[in-house]
């Protein structure tokens, strides 16, 4: 399984810092928030921001818009050059021409969905995206508790992938820790981790130590 660091979850004031700890960890990803005040009651990191954290770190930017009209932040934070551009299947009717614009800037394209919203909605798309986000919690802020029932639709998407040609990869984002993986029996690809696992002062674990912890959760 693959870890993505969520930088909103960093300490602001030493990111230097924190992005030194994180690559020395196995997180092979950084997970981008952008929110925009509207589609969720934040405010989340703008592409002048992200420009300076990809000067400074050697790890992919994965940026997961929590914004209405996702068309104009793909333009927004295409230059900026990051690996994927995840959007909100509830924020828009054209997906297929979202997902279009993406490729069409040779970035990895990625649907999100919100834990209330049915697998099924997603369908049509599963062969055009690279990256199917299953959100865990309602997008908007770090620190919450799993919405449990979130972790049967990570199962039965994994199962249903099966049928699926060239299937995109599975992201789960919220409240990722060792006993949510463990619940999820290794049923996702990508695992964001924020507060719950990471970026906290829970113990005085090194960041390698706790990304190693979790590669073993499940048992794989
Ligand atoms: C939530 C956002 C996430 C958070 C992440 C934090 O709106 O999409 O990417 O940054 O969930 O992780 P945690 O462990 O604090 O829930
Ligand atoms: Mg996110």
């Amino acid at each position: 399984k693959l870890f993505a660091g969520s930088i909103m979850c960093a300490d602001q004031m030493n990111v230097e810092e924190e992005v030194k700890k994180v690559e020395a960890s196995d997180c092979t990803l950084w997970h981008c928030d952008v929110m925009d005040g509207v589609y969720v009651n934040n405010l989340a990191l703008f592409p002048e921001w992200l420009a300076a954290l990809k000067k400074i770190t050697v790890l992919p930017l994965d940026i997961h818009l929590a914004t209405v009209t996702p068309e104009k932040y793909i333009n927004m934070f295409a230059p900026i050059e990051p690996k994927n551009i995840t959007f909100h299947i509830e924020t828009t009717d054209n997906a297929e021409e979202l997902i279009d614009l993406i490729h069409s800037k040779g970035i990895k394209a990625g649907i999100a969905l919100n834990p209330e919203t049915p697998l099924e909605i997603v369908y049509p798309y599963l062969e055009s995206i690279d990256l199917l986000l299953v959100m865990t919690v309602n997008p908007g802020f770090a620190g919450q508790a799993i919405q449990p029932e979130t972790i049967e639709k990570v199962k039965k998407i994994r199962k249903h992938l099966l049928n699926i040609e060239n299937p995109p990869l599975i992201q789960v984002d919220g409240n990722i820790n060792f006993e949510t993986i463990e619940a999820m029996d290794n049923a996702a690809d990508i695992y964001v981790l924020g507060t719950s696992a990471l970026f906290h002062n829970k113990d005085h674990t090194t960041y390698y130590e706790r990304v190693a912890r979790l590669k073993g959760a499940g048992g794989k």
